[in-house]
């Protein structure tokens, strides 16, 4: 079994919250074939997928096991941003009960529809995923992301009030005021971006407060990407027990899979998500273990059902069974965004690989900013690392000695050589949901 999926010890006491997670894997085929017929009777009302399957010569008739799956054409993001408004919609205007919108922060967003069974069925999947990693009804929940259009808030907040545990919808920003609430009304759940967890024990410092004081006990981060170094400093640095959950809004929003107590990997809720892992030049699939990108097709989606949606996430999966009893698939935690690689000098390069490095030298912080350019005929990266309060100092050595040790493991990990500039602390630009790790200047240039 590959170290991504060994289970860790259990880091708390989960409990199973529907039996559809323990099914056979052979039960598990039919429930998703007999619901994959029906997404695609339901996707054939949409003239985008009629389209697209006359295209590829498929019918639904055609579909007789879930390997079958592959027959289908892949549905993109460009394919969403065509049919703007709602063409993806596939029930009636009047039974929309909710409309969320994706992350994009430029243009128009892409807006995901849903209609009562689909919110239920949201709702039950993070409470599936919430009490897989511990979540109880005695549990007092703070809620950090933003409520808007952004799935993470309204996904989280109907998951705990399934399980029972109470929720504090505090939203996102304003560090000082969630501190407070925090301590006043014991929260010791925080759900947010893991960037913003860090910047809540900032925050705490900076009020004189130690962090690992603080009454949050476990954290259910997600949202973003982020790295093993990172859970440990979170974990240690405000003394908590972190959860990785991940799922996106175009084809609901988190509850697509999240970490049991054994924390090797995240189960994917496959009766509701038929999920793929694939290379995202040829589209085969990659062998279990490979890196690829997911491609997921939803199963129960009424409002708006997606088919092969290519998420761009590349991460790894296993089909092996898990310690706590759970037989869905997992996926290792996401490297990166196929479409947030950056390709320096035909290098591949993630930015979770540059945390990764950064958090393994002591002094650093998971505050950094990456910039890629090109002045002349060469790519030049450049990143700002912010050091901790403690090690920045005005003696030159001294930062000249953690420059080159941070300059060494970018190298190590990376296998490339970027511009490393230390930078004082809260220097970088803080954001109380998703990080901003990379500015590409190429793109800004028309070079990419
Ligand atoms: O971020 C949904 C979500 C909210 C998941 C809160 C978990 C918690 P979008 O805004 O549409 O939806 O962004 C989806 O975020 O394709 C991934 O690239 C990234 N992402 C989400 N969760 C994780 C995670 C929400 N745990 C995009 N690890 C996805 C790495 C993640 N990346």
């Amino acid at each position: 079994m590959s170290t991504l999926f060994a289970p860790a010890e259990p880091a708390v006491e989960s409990q199973i919250f529907d039996r559809a997670e323990t099914m056979s894997r052979d039960q598990l085929a039919a429930v998703q074939l007999d619901r994959l017929r029906d997404t695609m009777q339901r996707a054939v009302t949409l003239p985008f997928y009629q389209r697209a399957f006359s295209a590829s010569g498929v019918t639904p008739a055609d579909i007789n096991t879930i390997e079958d799956i592959a027959k289908l054409p892949v549905t993109t993001k460009v394919d969403l941003r065509d049919g703007y408004p709602l063409d993806f919609l596939a029930v009636p205007r009047a039974d929309i009960v909710r409309i969320h919108g994706s992350s994009g922060t430029t243009g128009k967003p892409t807006f995901v529809p849903y209609n009562r069974n689909d919110l239920d069925v949201w709702s039950d999947l993070c409470a599936r995923f919430l009490v897989a990693g511990g979540l109880k009804s005695e549990h007092v929940c703070q809620i950090a992301f933003g409520y808007g259009m952004f799935t993470g808030a309204f996904g989280l907040h109907q998951g705990i009030e399934r399980v029972g545990a109470a929720v504090i919808p505090v939203s996102s920003g304003n560090t000082p005021r969630q501190i407070m609430i925090m301590r006043d009304l014991n929260a010791d759940v925080i759900i947010c971006t893991p960037s913003y967890a860090c910047t809540l024990a900032e925050g705490a410092v900076a009020e004189g407060i130690d962090p690992k004081t603080l009454p949050i006990q476990f954290g259910h981060f997600g949202g973003e990407p982020w790295t093993e170094d990172m859970r440990e400093c979170l974990e240690v640095g405000l003394g908590i027990k972190a959860f990785n959950n991940y799922g996106l809004s175009e084809v609901m929003g988190p509850g697509v899979s999240g970490e049991c107590a054994y924390r090797c990997g995240m189960h994917l809720q496959e009766d509701h998500f038929l999920v793929e892992c694939v290379n995202p030049e040829t589209l085969e699939p990659v062998a279990e273990g490979e890196p690829g990108e997911l491609i997921i097709t939803t199963l129960t989606k009424q409002a708006m059902p997606m088919i092969r949606y290519r998420t761009r996430d590349i991460c790894t999966i296993t089909r092996e069974q898990c310690a706590c009893g759970r037989t869905t698939m997992r996926m290792s935690r996401v490297v990166g965004r196929s479409d947030d690689m950056l390709i320096i000098k035909g290098v591949n390069v993630f930015p979770t690989q540059v945390e990764e490095a950064l958090l393994k030298v002591e002094g650093t912080t998971p505050h950094y900013l990456i910039e890629v350019d090109r002045p002349g005929s060469m790519d030049v990266v450049s990143v700002k690392v912010e050091i901790t309060p403690g090690n920045f100092s005005d003696e030159l050595k001294a930062m000249q000695q953690l420059h080159d040790a941070i300059d060494r493991a970018i190298q190590q990990v990376t296998g490339l050589r970027m511009k490393v500039e230390l930078v004082a602390p809260k220097t970088l630009e803080r954001s109380g949901g998703k990080a901003v790790r990379v500015i590409d200047h190429r793109r800004e240039k028309g070079l990419i």
